[in-house]
């Protein structure tokens, strides 16, 4: 419990009193025999720590307090990776909280955060900790910077009985979700590109970085559609210029400065950023991006040693996922490069690409507020065409791949709580923040902002389904959801439709012979995770600590269940709704998943197992159609079906029950 501690106020020192008679090393001594917890002189608990020797940060403290610090910039990564290694390395929890105190007092706070959140996730005795979310303690990356100074004042001056929320703030509805980019930020916890192999090599996790990530462009070009705009556009001129701007409204509360904004029309720039051990050119990006592609089309990489890696059907996608990411599971990292990390750095550096204004980075540069700027789209638009083109080159499924057997969808309808049949709704919801947790050397007690965001009402799905066999069969239920038409309002091909569906849900069902009726809750999805847990600990109105906390342990990733049907539109979007039953021999994996982090797994896979799904992800829509197939119903096999759905918005705002 005492680890957790080191996440509050991540800018206040621990407060240290060395203690009367302990033995400590000559390099404690005048460090922290003790620290009172926190995080005041006149803090109610005190807690003691072992003395250890001292680890050497050498490197790790070239990194200033007050500066910034994203994933993507090599260096950063580099010392990341150190820090999670002397975090992992210590050999019991006593230690670690030692060894995480000192590092704490020494190291920037946002590194700090990123690798000791790494280490707890990966040892085996931090298992039971609840990582906490990182909006609690770096409110300023998800909030307007205005909240804060009246949310000083606040502190300062109202008595806390009486503090109450002094300021709307409408968060900019899909990109600067803060569920979202929460879920974006968990993910790339759980899956880091640089650290020691052990915590890297998760099960098909190249393939994870294409899928969750096209889920995303899949999601939000469903949005641009409830906004009647159309599909983004990749962006593949890299000489032209971005008409894309962006003022992020952020400042950064550690590094004391705002986020640097981009105006419109910049172009990519060659980096020379010593400061930062940067050196692309856009020349280099090119390269890259040639050799990746002649792998695809060749259908095989070629490794350090020049040995081919042979880009097949079934883990192709996991190779070239880690290739164009790149994590250190590339084939060649020095041959195949960085490509979509340098494209988020080489955007975030536009406005001072050879630092000579000696500015740092914008919010694309950094993956806990990435997705806030409409370039991240164009950027992974590009990025998940690279995957496309690959997937293009792979076998059709035939008809044999896609048909069960004897197993037929008659009817598929949803039904929402309240409203009517085959019509979803959705509406906005407001809800409490504490910022309290994230500004340092403030009077104590919490003090809210209210955002609003997306919700919509729960909702059933039911399914019929004929079994025409004597015995039962299991099968694995897919649902998926896309618009009915395309943004001319011409009805799809098949071919592009088939990147637009969005994953709503995925779970085994038994089926005894004859007729079946499968129902399933809309908040049972394998998507989403639940809205209180995307924003535990952010609103004090719940409880915390006890069998709450660890209920919530470590699934902070996961979809936040209020995104789970986009927008939609006021006279109501058409779309397609798609349910499809597999045969579960064909997607089984033998494995037992009971226990924590098994409810989202479709983005998100399930801590420390296999991925629990033996197709490649995205099936029944990651290839191409078979031959003669144009549309998504010359596409149906007996064990799918299709119903016609509407997404009804509502302008109407609901607020917290307990608020004012
Ligand atoms: Cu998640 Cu580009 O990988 O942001």
């Amino acid at each position: 419990k005492h680890l957790l501690l080191l996440f509050d106020r991540p800018q206040e020192p621990c407060f240290m009193e060395k203690g009367p008679q302990r033995t400590v090393t000559p390099d404690y001594a005048t460090d922290i025999p003790q620290i009172v917890s926190k995080f005041s002189s006149n803090a109610q608990e005190t807690v003691s720590v072992n003395a250890v020797s001292t680890p050497s940060l050498g490197d790790i403290l070239e990194l200033k307090r007050e500066e910034n610090f994203s994933l993507f910039i090599p260096k950063h990564r580099k010392i990341a990776g150190r820090l999670i290694d002397i975090f992992l390395g210590v050999r019991n929890v006593d230690e670690l909280l030692s060894v995480a105190i000192y590092a704490r007092e020494r190291v920037n706070p946002y590194l700090f955060n990123y690798s000791y959140s790494v280490a707890l996730l990966h040892r085996p005795d931090t298992q039971d900790l609840d990582i906490p979310s990182i909006a609690r303690y770096f409110p300023d990356k998800y909030v307007d910077s205005q909240v804060f100074s009246q949310a000083r004042a606040v502190a300062n001056i109202v008595p806390e009985e009486s503090r109450t929320w002094k300021k709307k703030h409408r968060v900019a509805y899909f990109r600067e979700d803060i569920g979202i980019n929460l879920h974006h930020w968990h993910w790339h916890l759980v899956y880091p590109f640089e650290a020691a192999r052990s915590v890297v090599d998760k099960n098909r996790r190249g393939e994870l970085f294409y899928y969750m990530h096209e889920q995303i462009m899949a999601r939000y070009n469903f949005e641009r559609f409830s906004n009647n705009l159309k599909r983004v556009e990749r962006f593949i001129d890299w000489d032209n210029p971005i008409k894309e701007a962006y003022f992020p409204k952020l400042d950064s509360l550690v590094a004391s400065r705002s986020w640097p904004p981009r105006v419109a029309n910049q172009r990519w720039q060659n980096l020379r950023r010593e400061v930062d051990q940067i050196q692309v050119d856009i020349d280099d990006m090119k390269r890259w991006r040639d050799r990746i592609v002649d792998a695809i089309h060749a259908g095989v990489a070629k490794d350090a040693n020049n040995r081919d890696v042979p880009l097949t059907e079934n883990e192709g996608i996991d190779i070239l996922g880690n290739m164009v990411e790149s994590s250190i599971l590339s084939p060649n990292r020095a041959f195949y490069g960085d490509l979509h990390n340098m494209g988020h750095v080489v955007t975030s550096y536009v406005h001072d690409p050879d630092h000579r204004h000696l500015e740092s980075f914008g919010v694309i540069g950094d993956s806990t507020t990435a997705m806030r700027d409409p370039f991240f789209y164009r950027w992974h638009a590009y990025v998940d065409d690279i995957f496309q083109k690959f997937k293009e080159t792979l076998p059709r499924y035939t008809v044999a791949r896609l048909d069960y057997p004897g197993v037929t969808i008659t009817d598929v309808q949803i039904q929402t709580e309240g409203g009517q049949k085959n019509v979803f709704q959705t509406f906005w919801q407001q809800s409490d923040m504490d910022l309290s947790r994230g500004m340092d050397f403030q009077p104590r007690g919490s003090v809210f902002v209210r955002f609003t965001h997306l919700q919509h009402s729960p909702f059933t799905y039911t399914i019929n389904v004929n079994n025409e066999g004597k015995a039962n069969r299991m099968g694995t239920c897919r649902i998926f959801l896309a618009p009915k038409f395309d943004e001319k309002g011409t009805p799809w091909m098949f071919r592009d439709q088939k990147n637009m569906f969005i994953e709503l849900d995925k779970f085994r069902v038994t089926m005894k012979s004859g007729r079946n009726v499968i129902t399933r809750r809309s908040t049972q999805s394998s998507v989403t995770i639940p809205f209180e847990r995307t924003y535990r600990d952010l609103d004090t109105n719940r409880p915390q600590g006890g069998d709450q906390l660890a209920q919530f342990n470590f699934c902070g990733c996961g979809w936040p269940h209020n995104m789970l049907i986009p927008k939609g539109t006021a006279e109501g979007l058409q779309c397609e709704l798609f349910v499809m039953i597999s045969n579960y021999d064909d997607d089984r994996i033998n494995q037992t998943i009971e226990g924590q982090c098994n409810d989202a797994d479709s983005y998100c896979g399930i801590k420390d197992k296999l991925y629990p799904d033996r197709r490649s992800m995205g099936y029944p829509f990651d290839r191409m159609p078979r031959d003669g197939v144009q549309t998504l119903q010359q596409f149906l096999t007996r064990n799918m079906r299709v119903a016609d759905v509407t997404i009804r918005f509502t302008n109407r705002t609901l607020r917290p029950k307990s608020g004012n």
